[in-house]
């Protein structure tokens, strides 16, 4: 399953972890990497030292390729960007912003660089300032989102820039992998799919919640704000949303989700914390290894893309 993105990143399957904040942690990186796809460990907010301490476990636990997601909005992002540059790190993706101002510096050190985008726009953006590639995220997505699915944005994206496309949002099995392939995509993202790995230091309860979790079952808070983020249904989002119809303000809204994400992942409260999935957690349904994920999803790849049958 050799694709530009395989090669670029020295790589066996082009399968991508997601950069998932408190859940992309050295564990899950390195398994992903050990069985043959890119992990990521997630900086979110941490500190730089946090992230450096993850990225120098993570070597201790594999030798191939592993990456750093690097979210823009953190106050550590600048310090961030500077230790995997120090730590000889790989590859690193970011989101939830423009990485424009740290190209010349990772890209002087060799790193790849490869920004997570929510529009055309950003692409071509991406592209000029020397990405070498751009994972093309739609709505379906986990976390903080943009406007447009997968299913329209990977396309438009794939038309935009000369440097490969990598499609995320709504994936989690090989249906969703070859329909990336056919949308134009040289690898998937996934993120849902491995927040319920067994390598993922994820309290159960909410891993619970995604393998129990229904197609209609995630909500999008934060419309008003300008920063949507979708997880899944409970009293955090029923509350917020209510808050947000009456015309609650920002700081009103954070109050609620101040530390909610880790204490849905770290102390397990799925009532009261925000259980950050995908779309697609609906069709996640067991807790497998790393490795016996990716060679299922490996294997029901090969399987359409060879011979996908499709006419009678
Ligand atoms: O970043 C993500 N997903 C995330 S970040 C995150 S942490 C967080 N927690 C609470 C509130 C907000 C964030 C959880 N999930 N995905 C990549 C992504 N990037 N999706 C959308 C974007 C994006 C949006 C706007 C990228 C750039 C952008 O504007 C670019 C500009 O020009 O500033």
């Amino acid at each position: 399953m050799q694709t530009e993105i395989t090669k670029l990143l020295g790589i066996e399957y082009p399968i991508i972890q997601g950069g998932m904040a408190w859940v992309a942690e050295h564990h899950l990186a390195a398994g992903v990497s050990e069985a043959g796809g890119l992990g990521l460990i997630g900086a979110a907010a941490a500190p730089a030292e946090w992230v450096r301490e993850q990225i120098r476990a993570a070597k201790k636990l594999t030798d191939k390729p592993f990456g750093v997601n690097i979210m823009l909005m953190s106050p550590h992002a600048a310090e961030v960007a500077k230790v995997v540059v120090e730590e000889g790190v790989k590859v690193v993706t970011t989101g939830a912003g423009n990485p424009e101002e740290y190209m010349d510096m990772w890209k002087a050190a060799g790193v790849k660089v490869i920004p997570v985008v929510a529009s055309v726009a950003l692409a071509k953006r991406m592209a000029r300032s020397g990405a070498d590639a751009v994972v093309a995220e739609g709505c379906e997505s986990g976390g903080h989102i943009g406007e447009t699915t997968t299913m329209a944005l990977v396309p438009q994206v794939v038309d935009a820039v000369d440097i490969p496309v990598i499609a995320a949002g709504g994936i989690a099995d090989g249906r969703g992998i070859a329909a990336a392939f056919m949308l134009g995509a040289r690898a998937v993202q996934m993120g849902t799919v491995f927040v319920v790995a067994k390598e993922a230091q994820v309290h159960e309860n909410y891993k619970e919640r995604i393998l129990k979790a229904k197609d209609i079952d995630t909500r999008v808070t934060g419309r008003t704000t300008g920063h949507p983020v979708r997880a899944l249904r409970n009293d955090m989002t029923k509350k917020y949303l209510e808050l947000e119809a009456a015309g609650a303000g920002l700081e009103e809204l954070e109050n609620i989700t101040v530390g909610s994400l880790r204490a849905a992942v770290v102390e397990g409260d799925v009532k009261n914390g925000t259980i950050m999935a995908g779309q697609i957690a609906g069709l996640v349904k067991k807790e497998e290894t790393c490795k016996e994920l990716i060679g299922r999803l490996v294997q029901e790849t090969d399987k359409l893309i060879k011979g996908a049958g499709f006419y009678e």
